[in-house]
């Protein structure tokens, strides 16, 4: 099928080459919308540079007729509005290490459904290859293109979108602009930057990024499987409080947020090092955004190990350690009031 390989196939340039990262600390993560500035970004092996041609996407594979969208065209489609948690699953390399890159933002484009309708998709489709145009190498492997995959119902899910935008300002060059894939509730590797190709298939996409990478190794009854790094397990943080920040003794209030892919059952709290935990409270979700915990602890003067533990809709529970949604921890000094006495005295 020749109309499947043209097009998209011819590579772009790159801005950048090489891996990018940009990170800010956990304490930054003050606010339930996260401001661009302290948003992570990531890329494996550019940034790449579409400004050489008008953006187009091509749908092609197990489709009813292959299509070719333009800007204009996708601009026509109903825009959708999404409010997201955006998390890294972390090294690839390293995929039980946490590494706590996570953000909640509103996205903004259209339905990734109704793209594909577009193309009317063929009952024998079981997934969606996205392809990406920046082409380099990574972990000693050159791609002539990053490309990852998705279950078709996670494909035609309303949350699943092309976006254009995001806090309402256009995806500048880093963040995959002018438009990426967004799975809202999947980790953000699934999050196709510098879309330009989606392909239907019966078949999981043999590429590096889908098959050696990305795929966590499960053990169960003494055998090993493969698990694809796609719904977002359980996690949270604290950002009320800083590891080793001391703090003036009284009522703590400990707040942070919590996030998994179906959402937050309940989020559990201890402040003794893990002795003993209390039940948070819990806001609500929207759309598919982290939600924010809260739980106040008075606490006498003395060193004291916070922690946090969320449990997802699910049933999934955040495990203690060996993994990328391993428990938060911090300690905190509490530190005595000042003397009133010896105060008056000066
Ligand atoms: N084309 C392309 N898409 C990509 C990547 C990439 O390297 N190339 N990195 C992925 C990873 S691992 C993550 S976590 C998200 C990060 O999105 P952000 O940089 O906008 O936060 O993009 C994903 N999409
Ligand atoms: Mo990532």
């Amino acid at each position: 099928m020749k109309a499947e390989t043209s097009g998209g196939d011819a590579p772009v340039g790159m801005l950048r080459s090489g891996f990018e990262l940009h990170q800010p600390p956990v304490a930054a993560l003050q606010s339930f919308m996260t401001p661009l500035t302290d948003m992570f970004y990531v890329v494996h092996l550019g940034v790449a540079d579409m400004s050489a041609k008008p953006w187009s996407l091509e749908i092609g594979g197990l489709v009813e007729r292959p299509a070719t969208l333009t800007w204009a065209a996708l601009r026509e489609l109903p825009a959708l509005r999404i409010v997201a948690a955006h998390e890294c699953a972390g090294s690839p390399l390293f995929p039980d290490k946490p590494v706590r890159r996570v953000g909640n933002v509103e996205w903004e484009g259209v339905s990734l459904a109704a793209v594909l309708a577009i193309a009317g998709v063929l009952p024998q489709a079981r997934y969606v290859w996205s392809r990406g145009a920046d082409s380099g190498t990574f972990n000693g492997v050159h791609h002539p293109y990053y490309q990852k995959d998705l279950p078709i119902e996670k494909a035609f899910g309303a949350e699943t979108l092309i976006a254009t935008r995001i806090n309402g300002e256009p995806l500048s060059p880093e963040r995959g602009g002018p438009a990426r894939l967004i799975v809202p509730g999947f980790y953000g590797t699934n999050s196709t930057k510098w879309l330009t190709r989606l392909e239907l298939r019966e078949e999981r996409s043999p590429g590096h990024f889908t098959t050696t990478l990305y795929n966590d190794r499960i053990e169960s009854g003494g055998r090993t499987h493969l698990k694809p790094v796609w719904a977002i397990a359980p996690h949270s943080l604290i950002v009320s409080h800083q590891d080793a920040v001391p703090v003036a003794v009284g009522v703590q209030k400990i707040e942070g947020w919590a996030w998994a892919g179906g959402g937050i059952a309940q989020v559990e709290v201890s402040v003794d090092g893990g002795l003993h935990w209390r039940i948070a409270q819990l806001e609500r979700r929207v759309d598919f955004s982290w939600q924010r915990f809260c739980l106040e602890a008075n606490l006498p003067p003395g060193e004291h190990g916070l922690l946090c533990r969320a449990t997802a809709n699910d049933g999934a529970v955040q495990p203690a350690s060996g993994a990328r949604n391993e428990w938060f921890s911090i300690r905190i000094e509490v530190q005595a009031a000042p003397n009133r006495t010896e105060d008056a005295s000066k």
